[in-house]
Parts: structure tokens; C-alpha cells; sequence
């Protein structure tokens, strides 16, 4: 049931991505291209992941593991705890195996030229996963496979904006910031900062990262608590910050949700439960479940198609009277 639900969005979503598609120019020009594809049982993917930071992580890796699984294609996986230095290692090491596609999470966004060169250079795709990369030169991945983080940001403003729309006081937010350098810290900042920018009285007073764990929340908001006299609203750049930063306001004898209001990114379950309950106001939804259209990508290549450079998640929010709704099935 779980496994068809995924199948069916992964293939509408990237049907939409096949419509706008340009012709052409598929990366890195393998040597299966003029073979022709490879059966799906002689392929083998390199996949080098972040870390496991947080619930959204965990449920990315098994989804992609099981879409592969599912496939029949073989995955090696990586696990880089964080550290762009062991991402590098791991693609180097997908490199010098020689498999046929590799795909990653990228940590940060910078740094990532010289080792994508050397993928292109052996003639191996690589597929961008969940993050983006800053490199100038495009020819060095096929496509970016995730969410649009600015957009992410302001949803969360959005709701803030008009959560305060009637308010003549100055309103103090915190943010909790998810991995310095990271595209999802970056952008989820900026879309919210300048969504919030048209009300002058909503004030980001105190913003510092918490490395999207939810121990990195609770330590950053405790420091906050006592250093920041009167905070209405936390904007925590995941879920697990944002429960985090609930044990660290229970600490100090107050009511999230109420005393200080918490809005999240992710939506991954623990995160929408604490929202059902009132512990958090507002969640903007991250979707995860990248396994089976990145499956379906690394096909399209396999049969010498072409994908397009970026393929978006779609993806929705939640109030607290919508996460009572939605937890029963909620899948992750
Ligand atoms: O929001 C956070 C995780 O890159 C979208 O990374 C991902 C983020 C996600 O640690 O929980």
C-alpha cells in the first residue's frame, strides 16, 4: 500500500519533469549510453549520505534504500556524519569502484567542484539528492532531485505574517538554524526573513544554528531563553530542532504553543504529534520520499533518456487541527 502511494506521486512528479524537459546533453556521457542499457541487476548506484541528524534523514535513507531494493538495483550507501571531508571520501571511493551513477545529499553547498570534476572526468553521473551545490558550472551534476527551500521559508512567514497580522507590539522571534553553509539553513532564513519584512513590528532578535539535531535545539534555546528576555515565537529550521527547543521551554517553566509559539520545517511524525497537541502552531511540510523518483531517474538514464536539471518536491503545511487529521497515516 505504502510502497504503491510512493510509486504513484514519484511518477507523477516526474512526469511533469519529463514534459518541461530539454533535449539532449545528458551528463557525463557513460560508456552505458553507447552500449545501451544496462540491465537493472548489473547497475550499481553510490549514494553518499549526510548523516542521520534527524527524523527527516532517517526516513530519507530507508526510503531510498528501499526504493532500490525494490528495483533490483544495487545501492552502496555512505554515511558521512555531517562532515563534507567524509562525503568526499565516500564519492571518491564510488569513483574508483567504478559504478555507473552516484548520488548525494550535498552537507554545505560550497567545496564541491574539484571532486565533481573528477566524477565527470570518469564518466560517472551524479544526481543531486535532498541539496543543492553552488557550483557555477552545471555540467557537473544531471539533476537536483528535492524541495524548494526559499519557498519552504516563506510558508512559515507567511503563517507568521498572518498569525500577527493585528498586532501594533514588537513580536520577537528566534531562529534556530539547521547546518551553517547547508542550502536548507540558507534558504529556509531568506525566504522567511523577507516574507516577514513587511510587517516592521515582527523582529528575527536572535538567530543561531542548532545543526538540525534536536539536542543542538534544546541547547541553543536554553541559551536563548536566558539571554533573550521576552521571545514570542521560535522558527526553527526543522522538526527536531523545534523539539528540542520544546524541552528547553518546559524547562524554564513555560508553555510551547501558547507562551511562545514554535513553527517547524519537516512535518516528520514526532514533529506533527507535538503539533497535534499544541506544542507546536505551525508546520511546513519537507517531504523525504525521494527513493523512488530518484529510481526512476537513474532508469531514465539507463535507457540514454534525458531528465530535467531540476525536479521540485510538492509539498504542503500544517495546522494543528490538519496534523490531528493527517497522523494516523502519517507514514514517517
Ligand atoms: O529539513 C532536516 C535535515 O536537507 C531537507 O536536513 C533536509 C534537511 C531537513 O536534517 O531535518
Amino acid at each position: 500500500m505504502k510502497k504503491q502511494l510512493i510509486s504513484l506521486a514519484a511518477a507523477g512528479a516526474l512526469v511533469l519533469g519529463l514534459a518541461g524537459c530539454a533535449t539532449g546533453g545528458g551528463a557525463g556521457g557513460t560508456g552505458g549510453e553507447a552500449e545501451g542499457p544496462k540491465p537493472l541487476d548489473e547497475l550499481v548506484v553510490g549514494f553518499a549520505q549526510v548523516g542521520a541528524e534527524s527524523g527527516w534523514r532517517t526516513a530519507n535513507t530507508k526510503d531510498i534504500q528501499a526504493a532500490f531494493a525494490d528495483a533490483g538495483i544495487e545501492l552502496k550507501f555512505s554515511d558521512a556524519q555531517q562532515k563534507q571531508e567524509n562525503q568526499i571520501k565516500a564519492i571518491r571511493s564510488y569513483i574508483q569502484q567504478g559504478v555507473d551513477y552516484i548520488a548525494f545529499s550535498p552537507v554545505v553547498e560550497t567545496g564541491w567542484d574539484a571532486v565533481l570534476n573528477e566524477a565527470k572526468a570518469a564518466g560517472i553521473p551524479v544526481v543531486l539528492t535532498d541539496r543543492a551545490v553552488d557550483s557555477k558550472d552545471e555540467s557537473l551534476y544531471v539533476s537536483f532531485l528535492g524541495s524548494d527551500f526559499i519557498e519552504e521559508g516563506k510558508k512559515a512567514g507567511d503563517w507568521v505574517l498572518e498569525e500577527y497580522k493585528d498586532t501594533t507590539e514588537p513580536v520577537n522571534i528566534v531562529q534556530l538554524e539547521g547546518t551553517t553553509g547547508a542550502a536548507p539553513a540558507i534558504d529556509r532564513a531568506e525566504g522567511f526573513a523577507e516574507v516577514i519584512a513587511e510587517n516592521p513590528n515582527l523582529e528575527v532578535v536572535a538567530s543561531q544554528t542548532g545543526d538540525f539535531t534536536r539536542a543542538g535545539g534544546k541547547q541553543v534555546m536554553e541559551a536563548m531563553l536566558k539571554s533573550q528576555p521576552d521571545i514570542d515565537l521560535v522558527y526553527a529550521h526543522n522538526d527536531d530542532m523545534g523539539l528540542g527547543a520544546i524541552e528547553a521551554i518546559e524547562a524554564a517553566g513555560l508553555v510551547p504553543g501558547e507562551d511562545i509559539k514554535i513553527v517547524t520545517v519537516d512535518a516528520v511524525k514526532d514533529g506533527m504529534q507535538a503539533l497535534a497537541d499544541g506544542k507546536i502552531n505551525f508546520i511546513v511540510e519537507c517531504s523525504p520520499l525521494l527513493g523512488a523518483q530518484l529510481v526512476e531517474i537513474i532508469e531514465t538514464l539507463n535507457d540514454g533518456g534525458t531528465v530535467e536539471k531540476r525536479i521540485i518536491t510538492e509539498e504542503t503545511t500544517f495546522t494543528q487541527e490538519q496534523a490531528v487529521e493527517a497522523l494516523p497515516d502519517r507514514k514517517y
